[in-house]
């Protein structure tokens, strides 16, 4: 499913031919989140909803800047929720920012949120780049001159084992989980690099290129950490698992969570890497 490809090449030429200081500004005051809106934020949450609402399979969807979920189209199958614009606090230095989705079965028994079964994600830095799952493999993609995404490679984190941890780690103090600060402390004493853009889908691609882990744990302030599970973690749970490396939330595979429709911007620990690394955890 070539879903949203669209919107992520609208929003990569509103970034490249925009004012960013302009984009990056406050649009309103917060969001269900508690984050300040931006206005790049709510043009990119409109440019995507309009291509939802062309997509008849898709019955409704959950955005970071929507308050509820939205139905779109009663015979739809599939409820997508998406990040428009991941990495908010950046915008406005000409930092990389992206796009995040995933895409849900609609269980009609339960009338509620099922199983993820497509996710991907859009990078918006020095090139556009499409990572996106297909069937049981991982794709990436880039967009060229013409404005077509070009095939680049599958993406794999099968024997990659590079030493680097991303964390924001001015919350030392606030760690609940004890083997959050054993391991940041056994990262120095074995020469771990240290790497953190600030925009998860940046730090996370990376970690998916040359290996390593992603953290957000929960913090005395957070209690569930900051990222939102139905559309940051759980599709990059699924991505990561698929590349084969692993997804932790501090106490399981991320992947065992559900979506609770009731509780849509649910937020929850974040633990993403190569197995090697998310085992130093379990
Ligand atoms: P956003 O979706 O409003 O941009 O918030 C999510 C971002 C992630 O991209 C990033 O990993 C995290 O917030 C950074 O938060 P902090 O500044 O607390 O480290
Ligand atoms: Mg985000």
């Amino acid at each position: 499913m070539n879903i949203l490809e669209t919107s992520f090449i609208q929003i990569s030429s509103l970034i490249r031919n925009s004012n960013n200081l302009k984009l990056g500004s406050i649009n309103s005051t917060e969001n269900s989140s508690g984050d300040l809106v931006k206005e790049l934020d709510i043009r990119a949450h409109n440019i995507i909803i309009d291509e939802i609402h062309k997509i008849p399979y898709i019955k409704g969807y959950i955005s970071e800047e929507s308050d509820d979920i939205t139905f779109t189209s009663p015979d739809g199958q599939y409820i997508i929720a998406f990040d428009p614009l991941d990495g908010s606090s950046n915008i406005n230095s000409n930092i990389s920012v992206g796009s995040i989705y995933g895409l849900y079965l609609w269980d009609t028994e339960l009338n509620g949120i099922g199983e993820i079964v497509v996710a991907g994600y859009c990078l918006y830095g020095p090139s556009t780049t499409l990572v996106r799952t297909q069937n049981e493999s991982v794709k990436m993609f880039q967009l060229n001159q013409e404005n077509e995404f070009k095939f680049i490679s599958n993406l794999s984190l099968n024997g990659k084992s590079s030493k680097i941890y991303s964390i924001n780690e001015s919350n030392y103090y606030k760690y609940k989980n004890y083997k959050v600060k054993k391991n940041l402390i056994k990262y120095k004493m074995n020469n771990y690099s240290m790497r953190l853009v600030g925009s998860m889908v940046a730090d996370c691609h990376r970690t998916l290129i040359q290996g390593g882990i992603f953290m957000y744990p929960a913090t005395s302030k957070d209690p569930e950490g900051k990222l939102r599970i139905a559309y940051e973690v759980m599709p990059f749970a699924k991505i990561f698992e698929l590349c084969g490396g692993a997804s932790w939330d501090g106490e399981k595979s991320v992947l065992k969570n559900k979506i609770d429709l009731d509780n849509i911007h649910q937020k929850i620990p974040t633990y993403l890497g190569t197995k090697e690394e998310i085992y130093k955890f379990t």
